[in-house]
């Protein structure tokens, strides 16, 4: 499977849920198919993705949080699938594309080339849901089941190791992060609005 149509698949389901992804690959290809101001690229931070989406999910039980995370990420701070579990954030949804590479940087393998289990990690820090899928159909499936499940799950998807050809975007982290910013504000606005 490929991570770009793995997002292409679910892209239509992204309209009004909070997204944050990691920086590089996964940025640039979601922003390829289609930025929306409901979409945060955490530049930099590796492996805080998922801390990021925790914070949003717990101030806002109101709305669905996606985080697109990656392998090698998730190996700089595997104590984030601990604080997640704890935390338990029952509308997160944690998609790790496993390509088995830090493939952002050059292509260097990680620890899940040589059989670290992510989703086993996951299950064993306490994350209730977790599965490992391999093909489109099975991850379009888990992600649908995750959204529609009132509980967090840690989505492991294997990958290609394969990536578009650049990473810089024309979208600059400040304008990325002030759009965000306003358009939670607005959206908390307009949910209070209806009473929500
Ligand atoms: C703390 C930190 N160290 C190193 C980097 C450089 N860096 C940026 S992306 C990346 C690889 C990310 O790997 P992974 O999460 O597996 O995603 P992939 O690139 O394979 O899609 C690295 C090492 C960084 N941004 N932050």
């Amino acid at each position: 499977m490929r991570r770009r149509e793995a997002l292409e698949a679910i892209y239509p389901r992204l309209d009004d849920v909070v997204v944050v992804t990691i920086m590089g690959a996964v940025a640039a290809e979601l922003q390829s198919i289609g930025h929306r101001p409901n979409f945060f690229y955490l530049q930099h931070a590796m492996g805080l993705a998922s801390s990021m989406g925790l914070g949003i999910a717990l101030s806002r039980p109101d709305r669905r949080v996606v985080v697109f995370d990656g392998d090698g990420s998730i190996l700089m701070n595997l104590g984030g699938f601990t604080t997640l579990a704890r935390y338990r954030p029952r509308n997160l949804v944690h998609v790790v594309f496993d390509n088995e590479s830090l493939l952002s940087v050059g292509g260097f393998p990680t620890a899940t080339s040589t059989g670290s289990d992510l989703a086993g990690i996951a299950a064993a820090a306490g994350v209730p849901r977790t599965c490992t899928v391999r093909a489109l159909d099975a991850f379009v499936a888990a992600f649908d089941a995750a959204m529609a499940t009132d509980d967090l799950s840690t989505i492991v998807a294997k990958v290609d190791a394969v990536g578009p050809s650049g990473y810089v975007t024309e979208l600059a982290l400040l304008e990325n992060r002030f759009e965000f910013q306003r358009w939670l504000r607005a959206d908390r606005k307009a949910r209070e609005g209806e009473g929500g």
